[in-house]
């Protein structure tokens, strides 16, 4: 037997779950919280990195969809169903199959990025792209499930939120603490789960949300009609846990504040190239705001890295440097290797 444990089982004693309910895991959680020396050392702090793209369908969302997806099977569920810039999707349509239940994702149409609509695919979900954005598309799966006996899985559900909690524990647990958090903010479900996994964790750090500038509803306080940044997870322009975001923000002394794309892309580089970290851009955004606003007197840091770098290899190919063509000859390849 494995001593590896998923999620509702290490957590057991502070989620609403039974360990005789029907749990649906991939042994999620328990991500590598990697300590980022050149940040640490551009910043002056002690600055580590959450590494939730190690979850077993890339990003922080399989946390809260063990969870969302127990509790649709719990209650009898035969289908699941989200709006999504991508990772919902993905991690959705991933835990679905394994339920046997059966999964659609309404996504905006060619915005989201290929690693992830290939996930859903294969995972067997109906994949809707629809001719609008996030926000249109979450505001129908709600009427939608109104309507039918679907379970609605984003970051509304409840149990989404219990699951991503999970992620504060853990860096309460290895760390003792730490005195801020940097989180990229779209839906701003995650931010309210951290909040809650801090608080009941009797941390409290200072809560830093970063949100891209060309969909910053947060910031300027006012809904963005048309998004649009080149981290295509955060494209949203109404969050659903708008009210709670903020509560998070007042409760933790925290801020929330925006990123350029080009600051964006910028920390998703040097994360790749100084850390050797390869996250995906949204995520990137937790580091580029630290690096824009500084420490802000915080000594240890935690910058929550939501998603993996392969879920959109072509914003990775845009922002690297180009392949050697190369003849199979030594004399090519030394002039390719050394030259
Ligand atoms: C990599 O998949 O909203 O503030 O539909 O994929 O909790 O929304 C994704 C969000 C940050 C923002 N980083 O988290 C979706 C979706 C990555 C993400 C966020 C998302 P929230």
């Amino acid at each position: 037997m494995s001593a590896r444990v998923g999620l509702i089982h290490r957590f057991l004693d502070r989620l609403p779950f039974e360990a005789d309910d029907p749990i649906v895991t991939l042994q999620e959680g328990s991500t590598p919280l990697v300590h980022a020396a050149w940040i640490s050392e551009r910043v002056g702090a002690e600055v580590f990195l959450k590494i939730e793209g190690a979850n077993p369908t890339g990003s922080f969302k399989d946390r809260g969809m063990c969870c969302a997806v127990t509790q649709a099977v719990k209650e009898g569920s035969e289908a699941v169903i989200c709006a999504s810039t991508g990772n919902t999707a993905a991690s959705a349509a991933a835990y679905a199959a394994r339920a046997g239940l059966r999964g659609a994702v309404i996504v905006p149409d060619g915005k989201i990025a290929t690693g992830k609509l290939a996930q859903a695919l294969m995972h067997g979900a109906r994949v809707i792209a629809l001719r609008g954005n996030f926000d249109q598309a979450l505001e129908l799966v709600r009427e939608l499930t109104d309507k039918h006996p679907i379970a609605l899985v984003n970051s509304v559900n409840p149990y989404r939120i219990a699951g991503q909690k999970t992620a504060a524990f853990e860096i309460v647990e290895e760390l003792g603490g730490i005195d801020a958090l940097c989180i990229p903010v779209g839906n701003a479900g995650n931010i309210t789960a951290y909040w809650a996994g801090f608080v009941e964790a009797g941390n409290a750090p200072r809560l830093f949300g970063f949100q891209a500038a060309g969909a910053a509803p947060l910031v300027s306080g006012v809904r963005v009609e048309k998004p649009e940044t080149v981290a295509s997870a955060i494209r949203i322009g109404n969050p659903a846990r708008w009210e709670e975001a903020m509560t998070a923000m007042t409760q933790s002394s925290g801020r929330i504040a925006a990123v350029t794309d080009e600051e964006i892309l910028d920390a998703y580089r040097l994360l790749a190239a100084r850390e050797g970290v390869f996250c995906e851009p949204a995520s990137a955004a937790s580091v580029a705001g630290l690096l824009k606003f500084g420490a802000q007197g915080a000594e240890r840091i935690a910058c929550v890295l939501t998603g993996h770098g392969h879920k959109d290899p072509q914003t990775a190919l845009e922002q690297s440097g180009s392949v050697l063509p190369c003849e199979p000859t030594i004399g090519a390849v030394e002039e390719a290797v050394l030259g």
